[in-house]
């Protein structure tokens, strides 16, 4: 082999950018259910008519350096397929990073959604997600994707290696809004409005 064939290399992975998916062997996948995310939709009457083993999204992610090493990048893609639970939208669980500092950032390939972003003190806002819209989730920024569209919301992610996953937070306390069907269309609805009550 000469000294070129040796130094110069087909990388190992590889994008489909419009499909955002990922080709490679070290990629890692994961599936989320709607049995999975009980805690997540506001309906439960609307969540215990459904079926549990609905997909509701899809992440593939490149972990070049292990999980919690300070230094390195993450990168992958999720697939929010269309739907609603009763009249709230397919969406992710959304998270805090762990280390709240760690930052991200999301673009948007494919469909019609929203990134719910929301501070430590609850204060919720949204960006619309549509092809080619580019995401900087600040540090300290809970973040979840939902499908407001009838195709699948396809979005590339970039996180640094030690940020982690803190869904405990949003599990037990939600944002501080939803994305809801109202008159026809999505809306930010806050919880406040909702009249539910969230304790910070
Ligand atoms: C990772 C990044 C995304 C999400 C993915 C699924 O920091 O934000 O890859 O993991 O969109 O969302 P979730 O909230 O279930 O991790
Ligand atoms: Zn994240």
């Amino acid at each position: 082999m000469s000294t070129f064939g040796r130094l110069v290399s087909e990388r190992a992975s590889r994008v489909d950018w419009p499909a955002a998916r990922l080709e490679g062997t070290s990629v890692r996948n994961s599936v989320t259910k709607l049995g999975q995310l009980q805690a997540y939709f506001r309906s439960r009457a609307a969540f215990a008519s459904m079926d549990p083993e609905t997909v509701v999204y899809r992440v593939q992610w490149l972990e070049p350096i292990a999980a919690g090493v300070e230094g390195g990048l993450f990168w992958g893609s999720t697939t929010v397929e269309p739907g609603r639970v009763g009249d709230e939208y397919f969406m992710t669980k959304g998270h805090f990073h762990a280390i709240r500092n760690r930052a991200e950032y999301y673009t948007t390939v494919q469909g019609e959604g929203m990134l719910i972003l929301m501070d430590e003190q609850g204060r919720t806002r949204a960006e619309v997600m549509t092809p080619g819209s580019l995401h900087y989730i600040p540090g300290a920024t809970g973040h979840r994707a939902v499908n407001t569209g009838m195709t699948p919301l396809c979005f590339w992610a970039c996180w640094p290696s030690d940020a982690g996953h803190d869904y405990d937070t949003i599990a037990a306390e939600g944002f501080g809004a939803r994305v809801l069907l109202r008159n026809g269309a999505p809306a930010l609805v806050t919880v406040a409005d909702l009249g539910d009550s969230v304790e910070r």
